[in-house]
């Protein structure tokens, strides 16, 4: 299986993020996409490739052009602006009584119009390394439906599956899966399938396709009633207009473990057994891993293998797009154990 990866991925290296009260060290740091690729090298798993660029069309298909132009400006506005600090956090948001139009000029509106949380900092080089991720996904699109490859692994980074529309958050700047998907689509591909395996529901991926049933989104992830994402991934979340019944949530206790874990999965294994996607995207989060710092699951390493192995069962063509995963000196075992596990099974 072929890695796609840019090292200008690493460029976003943010230092804080605001997390219970405090500004706290960042966990989603460049050292998580650097020890997956060493265990993808010494593993063997297959050639590393840098992503193509694919340009800025793909990228509206899915985002506002409004919030890309935010983003594509921000760091020159924030340093024209006389500001010092060496990340920027929103801290002010248009919830329910506000407005969301118009659109505030000053530049601290403007982080709270496209932002869901003050847990992700922009700091210079990060839609740099926004673009690179997203290219990495549609390169490993492109790998599978053009390059003769029943699969290929997006080593994405940093994430997408928080990202909307027109908003960043949890981490993710773009949504890569969702790029990926409605190129495949653009590309001729009558449906899509993306699986969210990641600890913490996928919204931004969610959202965007609620109300379309050419992109079927299942989910599994830690219960919002007691994590993050808390405002989206509940279970009577079905879809909406045309996309009813084409989004399903598996929210699961704090504590899961892959007994429990892969009883759900058989059941979205089953949804994709009955939609007959032209592709499945994986939105691949290690987050479940039991040492992970900010995730309450109890997966081990050996779990990820037999995720692995059950993917393949389903004989789709796949790409695997990495999401979270922040036990980084485990990251690189458990990510490239579900691509073994696929691989060999
Ligand atoms: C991104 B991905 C916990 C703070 C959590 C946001 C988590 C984003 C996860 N105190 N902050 O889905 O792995
Ligand atoms: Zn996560």
């Amino acid at each position: 299986m072929k890695t796609v990866f840019s090292p200008v991925e690493l460029k976003h290296a943010p230092k804080n993020e605001i997390a219970d009260g405090q500004l706290r060290p960042a966990v989603e740091i460049p050292s998580r996409a650097e020890i997956v690729l060493r265990t993808v090298q010494e593993r063997a798993l297959g050639e590393v490739v840098e992503p193509l660029d694919f340009g800025s069309q793909p990228l509206h298909r899915i985002h506002a052009a409004d919030y890309l132009a935010f983003m594509e400006s921000f760091w020159d506005r924030w340093i024209a602006e006389g500001r010092t600090a060496e990340e920027a956090f929103p801290y002010v948001w248009p919830i329910r009584s506000l407005r969301a139009d118009p659109v505030p000029e000053h530049i601290d509106g403007l982080l709270g119009r496209y932002s869901m949380d003050a847990g992700t900092p922009i700091g210079p080089f990060t839609f740099e390394a926004a673009k690179a991720s997203a290219n990495a996904a549609l390169t490993a699109a492109q790998l599978v439906k053009d390059g003769g490859e029943g699969s290929a692994f997006a080593l994405c980074r940093p994430p997408g599956h928080h990202c909307g529309k027109d908003f960043f958050g949890g981490y993710c700047f773009l949504n890569n899966a969702a790029i990926a998907a409605q190129w495949l689509l653009d590309q001729g591909a009558h449906r899509i399938a993306i699986l969210d395996v990641d600890y913490h529901h996928g919204n931004g991926t969610q959202a965007i396709f609620y109300d379309r049933p050419d992109v079927l989104f299942l989910s599994l992830h830690a219960d919002p009633r007691h994590e993050y994402p808390h405002f989206l991934g509940h279970e009577d979340e079905t879809g909406e207009k045309a996309g009813t019944g084409f989004t399903r949530n598996w929210p699961l206790p704090l504590g899961t473990g892959w007994e429990t874990y892969s009883e759900a999965l058989e059941e979205a294994c089953r949804w994709l057994h009955v939609y007959k996607p032209d592709y499945l995207l994986v939105s691949l989060g290690m987050d479940c891993y039991r040492e992970d710092p900010i995730s309450k699951f109890r997966f081990n390493s050996e779990d990820f293998t037999s995720l692995g192995q059950r993917l393949k069962r389903l004989g789709l063509p796949i790409v695997f797009l990495m999401e979270g995963g922040y036990a980084v000196d485990a990251l690189g075992t458990n990510c490239v154990n579900v691509l073994d596990g696929f691989k060999r099974a």
